[in-house]
């Protein structure tokens, strides 16, 4: 099958030879991480941050993943650890990956049932369009029916789908609103959407419902609080369920897809953009569950924003 790739270079963050090896070395040595609640602990994220401040070409590596980042940049970005994968064993990758990623916010799993990292495995019996499924999930932001959704989402890729399929999708929330007809945004302002059930959460605010799409906030603060799942469940009236079916056709419209590799490092940027999945490879069934698509996520907390 080809590669379905529709995102460009700017959206991959590839490290030089040299930095893959001096993170490899720095990876072997890590120490454990520490939990303060439901957060990477301080003291973790200190020591982490000592040890990779000294390596050369690191500091530029992370400047030019935040800037892509940002909401300013494209709000997504895909860090290629796949060489280093494959030199460390998957403690100290993990260890190593989570060391990247406290350069860019507060690592942290609101989902209780978790420590830090929530494995995404394929489950054939599940629910296919949801978390885990092996079907289409639809465009959203995680968490959407909190009031303090987390900033970024991180997915890691553990293994590929083996049958070709999961591609990831990404569309920019902020430019599918603006391709709304006015009368679209006015009626995505008004708090009459709500999806799903809100329990064994912590550090996500309260449950809001029900919720406006559209926050009036802005952007670097405020989400298009949306995900395309409500809009079989959520029992709104007509206006709003055709604004909200305007808003998941202009999402798709501008969607970016591309088939994470391992090692790969998703980061998505909730103010700015919206996330998803192609539908895994048919035949599951036919694949060893420790074979199948494995993805690891958890969530970053902005420690600039205003809490
Ligand atoms: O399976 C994927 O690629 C995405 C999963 C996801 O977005 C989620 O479970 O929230
Ligand atoms: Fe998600």
């Amino acid at each position: 099958m080809p590669e379905i790739n529709s995102a460009d270079r700017n959206n991959f963050v590839d490290l030089p030879g040299e930095l893959e090896e001096a993170l490899t070395r720095i990876g072997k040595a890590l120490p454990e991480w520490g939990m303060d609640g439901t957060f990477l602990a301080a003291s973790t994220i200190e020591r982490y941050r000592a040890e990779l401040a000294p390596v050369p070409q690191f500091a530029e590596a992370m400047a030019t993943l935040r800037a892509k980042l940002s909401t300013a940049g494209a709000g997504f970005a895909v860090v290629r650890l796949g060489n280093i994968a494959a030199a460390l064993g998957e403690e100290q990758f993990l260890r190593l990956t989570t060391a990247i990623i406290a350069e860019v916010a507060v690592p942290f799993q609101p989902l209780q049932r978790y420590e830090l990292w929530k494995p995404i495995g394929t489950k054939p019996g599940k629910d296919p369009n949801m978390t885990s499924g092996t079907g289409y999930q639809a465009h959203h932001i995680d968490l959407v029916n909190a009031t303090m959704p987390p900033d970024y989402t991180v997915l890691l890729c553990i293994r590929p789908d083996p049958l070709g399929g999961g591609a990831s999708i990404v569309s920019d929330a902020r430019a599918a609103v603006e391709r709304l007809t006015k009368t679209s945004r006015d009626l995505l302002a008004e708090p009459v959407f709500s999806y799903g059930q809100f329990f064994e959460l912590a550090d996500v605010g309260e449950e809001f419902r029900p919720f406006p799409v559209l926050d009036g906030e802005p952007h670097g603060r405020g989400f298009v609080r949306f995900t395309g799942k409500m809009l079989t469940q959520s029992g709104m009236g007509e206006p709003h369920a055709n604004a909200a079916q305007e808003l998941a056709a202009q999402l798709i419209a501008g969607q970016k897809t591309f088939t994470l590799k391992g090692g790969d490092l998703l980061f998505l940027n909730h103010h700015r953009v919206l996330h998803g999945r192609q539908a895994l490879g048919e035949g599951q069934h036919g694949v060893a569950p420790d074979d199948r698509r494995l993805l690891l996520q958890l969530f970053l907390r902005d420690s600039s924003q205003p809490s």
